[in-house]
């Protein structure tokens, strides 16, 4: 994989939770600059435009999973995207959308990668499944799919089974967990760094440790999937479900840079952008100015 050669994935959906105007996520964060922000780091983008979502929504439905055939298309097609990009030895950075799109992501990395590992930057953990959900949203639940848990026709997207190890995750910036998703952590031994461990042992031990974990682990790729709503709403205001008390913008773009320095990030998607919720495209900035960290971009 060549992170030098960058494909843009742009997907439109927001059918994943109840509030409209994060399909707006891609245009706003293509507008924030993030072409030419990578490129001048020195990087060559390929923009693969946007995937197609579908504007009709589906009104019957058995099951408490809301708009669930948009969210199962539209992914279907995310996953076989991503599975060619990779297959081209170019980066895939995937422009959301709500975080359901990286199921799509996960399925799609998948067919490469057999020991994956995968930041979780999230004020939430979004490992709920259809009998734990609280709201029905589909955007709670993909590291819970990408372990193999939940509604079968969203965990056999591209393929079925167990897409990522529960030994392979690391959840960053944790503050707001449904208490099935507690379960779930306990249970599977997944490894989080909440609020808690970032407030007390500051963010730079909390990324040495969380990139040390994942070398012990041999992974032959590390995801990124970062939810803008990680960060305190203060720098990000424009995200549909915001945590207070959440991640620095300084904090963030530290962490960014450790992985860029760690040279293990192999794929990334920023999610959860919604521009009808922003002040003045403050998150969709936000969003590009963490891609600048991450891709190499020094202040000097
Ligand atoms: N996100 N845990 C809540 C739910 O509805 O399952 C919130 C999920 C938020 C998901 O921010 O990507
Ligand atoms: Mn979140
Ligand atoms: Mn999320
Ligand atoms: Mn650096």
């Amino acid at each position: 994989m060549d992170k030098h050669h960058i494909s843009l994935i742009g997907v439109p959906l927001d059918y994943g939770q109840s509030r409209r105007g994060v399909d707006m996520g891609p245009s706003a964060i293509r507008y924030a600059g993030a072409l030419k922000r990578l490129e001048s780091i020195g990087h060559t983008v390929t923009d693969e435009g946007d995937i197609q979502v579908s504007a009709v929504e589906k009104t019957e439905q058995d099951t408490n999973l809301k708009n669930l055939d948009e969210v199962v298309t539209a992914n279907t097609e995310l996953a076989g995207k991503v599975a060619d990009v990779i297959k081209q030895g170019k980066f895939p950075l995937v422009l959301g959308g709500d975080h359901s799109i990286a199921i799509g992501t996960l399925s799609g990395l998948s067919t490469t990668y057999k020991n994956l590992g995968v930041i979780w930057y999230d004020a939430h953990a979004d490992m709920n499944t259809a009998e734990t959900s609280p709201s029905g949203n589909i955007h709670g639940m993909p590291l819970a799919v990408a372990m193999g848990l939940g509604h079968e026709r969203l965990v056999n997207i591209l393929q079925g089974g167990q897409k990522v190890k529960p030994e392979n995750v690391v959840i960053i910036g944790a503050r707001s967990v449904d208490p099935g998703e507690r379960q779930l952590i306990k249970e599977k031994k997944i490894k989080v760094f909440t609020m808690h461990e970032i407030d007390r042992d500051g963010m730079t031990a909390v990324m040495n440790e969380a990139i040390e974990y994942l070398r012990n682990r041999n992974v032959d790729g590390v995801h990124l999937s970062l939810d803008l709503d990680g960060l305190d709403p203060l720098y990000t205001p424009g995200v549909g479900t915001p945590v207070a008390g959440g991640i620095s913008y300084r904090e963030s773009h530290l962490a960014m840079e450790m992985l860029e320095d760690s040279g293990m990030i192999t794929s990334a998607e920023f999610v959860e952008v919604n521009p009808i919720l922003d002040e003045k495209n403050k998150t969709a900035d936000v969003a590009v100015g963490l891609m600048g960290s991450l891709f190499g971009e020094k202040l000097i």
